[in-house]
């Protein structure tokens, strides 16, 4: 859906000729290879991997220990700098709570009791079982969970072996319902790193998307730059964000009612005339119907939803069109909150849209990637069945897999049988929404084969547990971004794993031999593989090893930069009416249908991100521990004095289907609604052998039982579920 002619054009072929000069600095001895005297520094050039924003770094090793990571000031996505999480990688080496060596389960599943064994036993059990599944229910019985770049080759081992099933919980669970609406609206999504040019904007209006505390490192650095050039920041958000405090204009909006809200700005901007007309007649589809249909949504209408005062609304809208075509409305990324999420997203594709900011600087721009071929492998066997996790196109405009779709196939056992599942770095009980619809599937299962670095819950529930090497010790696959300028990155590692871990490649390739599929990895070494892509592409892999990063000429970004005004929709233009939704059955022009109002006593639980941790990865990072170690509940401070309640007094919450959770420390503060209580995500461990955080804090995901599915392309909606405060003793 997303790869269009207009990329291809602007693909660059590496030859020399077409690469900047990436000015290298001192010259960088090459990974671990090279032999580390007692105090000699080595410098070793590589990305990050505590999120999957892939900043370059450059870790120092003195005396062969890892003594530093900082951003490679080669990188346009680090520009030198990384996040505090980023900084504090060092910690996931040096991880007390890590995995050693591989595990078999001893006792029944999820209890925890493994004996340790070498990985020829492990290896061998799994293709055993692997093969047992192939022999009774086919490859496509075999699924596989993968979240980042370190699933690569595990997911072209399963590919391999005849399964479509692999998904990730970045699509459902994350910035799925987005890229459809956006794709549905401009004919191409705003990926990953977005296409979004935060640093020319000046408008920059957030939704949600709390940047400083969502901490992807160029868009933080873009966000300062714009304000620092005083752009007007927007910023639409329940809770008094970090972004807020930075904003010219916070609208304290009722959780859950932000589409009302959208279409009451394009009301205005349609109404009062504000909308870069010459841009909508050039580009657009479908406008005079959008037009009747927004007519309806007043300021006044939206008011009585949102709680946004109508002079308000007209204020920022107005401020918008003030600034086009430099007015970025954000599209988000974790954007899975209602079940209505596509059509949000696609709201706000139609508001940027009017705003004339697709294409423009200040909006979004058009990326550029190297051309760098792939391995030329062997074709794929093609499996017999399609994907199990959307059986009849039920959700039609999903365009990626679905994990809670596989985990339904798993449960049921249509449209076909799941009989294996291989998870590979995702923790899916604090991913998924409804932890035990995913114990419950995970019962089903003959095999679950679990390839984490340490024991976190979902390896918790594995037959075998595989414990990997993390990615200061690893190759990769090559990282071919996209963004602003092409580049190509390199993870190479800095230190040796310290006990038995092994990379991801390593496994998959051993995997591969087991089941009679050697002619799938027909390189000698990780080395060797990576030499032939980049060099298969003109470039130097010398001297990306060097430098960590070989970077493309410029592209035209922009459209008045040349970039041809392409929308590969079904009119080839902005559809502001979806013919596409309609044939489906959908509203063409989204509709407002207000959420669910929490019972009486009850709090809707909202849930983002802290700065200094990822999702539930980072906790038993000793050093980003140090820095913030348990999770708090945010609760409105009038709501606190009314129950008695005072900052870091300890509470449970009882959600609407009386599962409690863990005791959790009470923030009173006025920076938060009255109806909702917030938490950051990634705490409540309750894995065993999470010695060092374990019972710290308390798990969102534990509360989310609740999940609306979004009907257009099955995203989970996870922000409605309600909680009430029990009072610990
Ligand atoms: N430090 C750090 N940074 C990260 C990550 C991380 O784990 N740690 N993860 C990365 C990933 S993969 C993602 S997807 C992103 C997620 O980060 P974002 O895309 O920014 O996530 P959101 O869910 O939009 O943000 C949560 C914010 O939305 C607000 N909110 C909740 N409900 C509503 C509502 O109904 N309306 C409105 N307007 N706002 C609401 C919350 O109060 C909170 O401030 O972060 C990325 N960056
Ligand atoms: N309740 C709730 N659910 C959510 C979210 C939320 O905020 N709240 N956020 C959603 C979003 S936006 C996203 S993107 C997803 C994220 O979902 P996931 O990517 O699944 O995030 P984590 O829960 O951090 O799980 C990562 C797992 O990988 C392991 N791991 C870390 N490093 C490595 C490594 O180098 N190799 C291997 N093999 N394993 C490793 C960790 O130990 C952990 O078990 O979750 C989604 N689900
Ligand atoms: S944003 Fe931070 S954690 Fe993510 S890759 Fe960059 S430095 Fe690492
Ligand atoms: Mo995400």
């Amino acid at each position: 859906m997303s790869t269009v002619s207009r990329r291809r054009f602007l693909k660059i072929s590496g030859c020399g000729a077409g690469l900047a000069a990436a000015a290298s600095a001192a010259p960088y001895l090459p990974g671990a290879q090279a032999s580390a005297q007692d105090g000699e520094l080595r410098r070793v050039p590589t990305f990050c991997d505590v999120c999957f924003w892939k900043c370059g770094a450059i870790a120092t090793v003195k005396g062969g220990k890892l003594w530093k990571i900082e951003g490679n000031p080669e990188d346009p996505l680090s520009r030198g700098r990384l996040c505090p999480r980023g900084t504090g990688g060092v910690g996931a080496h040096l991880d007390p709570d890590r995995l050693r060596a591989p595990l078999i389960r001893r006792e029944a599943r999820g209890r925890e009791e493994w004996v340790e064994v070498t990985w020829d036993q492990a290896l061998d059990r799994i293709a055993e079982k692997l093969q047992a599944i192939e022999k009774s229910h086919g490859p496509e019985a075999v699924a596989m969970f993968s979240h980042g770049i370190g699933g690569a080759f595990l997911k072209h081992t399963i590919k391999a072996f005849g399964s479509p099933n692999i998904a990730a919980p970045s699509y459902a669970q994350c910035r799925g319902p987005r890229d459809v609406g956006f794709s549905l609206t401009f004919g191409e999504d705003v990926s990953s790193p977005e296409r979004t040019d935060i640093k020319n904007a000046r408008c920059l209006v957030l939704i949600g998307s709390h940047l400083g505390e969502n901490m992807h490192n160029t868009q933080v650095q873009e966000f300062a730059e714009a304000i620092g050039n005083g752009a007007s920041v927007i910023v639409v958000d329940p809770r008094f964000s970090v972004a807020a405090s930075k904003a010219k204009h916070y609208l304290p909006i009722k959780p859950g009612t932000d589409l009302a809200l959208l279409l009451a700005w394009m009301n205005v901007l349609v109404t009062e005339g504000l909308y870069d007309r010459e841009y909508v007649e050039a580009y657009g589809y479908g406008f005079d119907a959008f037009e009747s249909i927004v007519a309806q949504y007043t300021p006044e209408w939206a008011y009585a939803r949102t709680t946004i005062p109508p002079q308000l609304i007209r204020e920022t809208a107005r401020e918008m069109a003030r600034q086009r075509p430099a007015t970025l409305v954000h599209p988000g990324r974790h954007v899975t909150w209602y079940g209505d999420d596509a059509q949000r997203s696609r709201a706000i594709a139609l508001l940027n849209a009017l705003l004339g900011s697709w294409g423009r600087r200040g909006g979004f721009y058009s990326q550029a990637s190297m051309d760098v071929p792939g391995y030329p492998y062997p074709p794929y066997p093609k499996p017999d069945r399609p994907r199990a996790d959307n059986p009849g196109k039920r959700y039609p405009f999903a365009d990626g897999a679905l994990s809670t779709g596989i985990r339904e196939a798993t449960l049921t056992g249509e449209p076909y049988p799941i009989k294996g599942w291989l998870v590979y770095a995702t923790n899916l009980l604090q991913a998924l929404p409804n932890q035990e619809e995913t114990i419950r599937a995970i019962r089903q299962l003959d095999l679950m084969v679990v390839v984490d670095v340490v024991p976190s819950e979902i390896a918790g529930w594995a037959d075998v547990v595989l414990p990997e090497s993390v990615y200061l010790e690893r190759h990769d696959e090559l990282n071919v971004e996209w963004f602003r300028e092409p580049f190509v990155a390199l993870r190479q590692p800095v230190v040796d794993a310290p006990h038995e871990q092994k990379p991801n490649w390593w496994i998959a390739r051993e995997l591969a031999k087991r089941l009679g599929l050697e002619r799938y990895f027909p390189w000698t070494d990780i080395d060797d593989y990576l030499r032939r892509r980049v060099e298969s592409a003109g470039l130097d892999y010398d001297r990306l090893k060097r430098d960590g990063i070989l970077r493309g000429a410029r592209q035209p970004i922009y459209f008045d930069e040349g970039v041809p005004a392409e929308f590969p929709t079904p009119s080839g233009k902005i559809e502001f009416y979806s013919s596409q939704l309609a044939a489906a059955g959908f509203d063409a022009v989204p509709k407002y249908t207000p959420p669910d109002e929490p019972p009486p006593g009850y709090f809707r639980l909202l849930y983002g991100r802290s700065p200094v941790h990822s999702f539930s990865r980072t906790q038993t990072n000793p050093i980003l521990a140090e820095m913030m170690d348990e999770n708090e509940v945010w609760l409105n401070a009038d709501i606190a004095r009314r129950y008695g309640l005072a900052s870091g007094d300890r509470v449970r919450l009882r959600n609407q289907d009386d599962v409690l959770s863990d005791p959790i420390r009470v923030k009173a503060t006025q920076r938060i609604r009255g109806d909702c209580v917030y938490m950051v995500h990634g705490f409540g461990h309750t894995a065993r052998g999470l010695r060092s955080t374990r019972g710290k804090g308390a798990s969102d995901a534990s509360l989310i039982t609740r999940y609306t599915i979004d009907p257009l392309m099955g995203g989970n909606g996870m922000s409605v579920n309600f909680v009430k405060l029990e009072l610990e003793a």
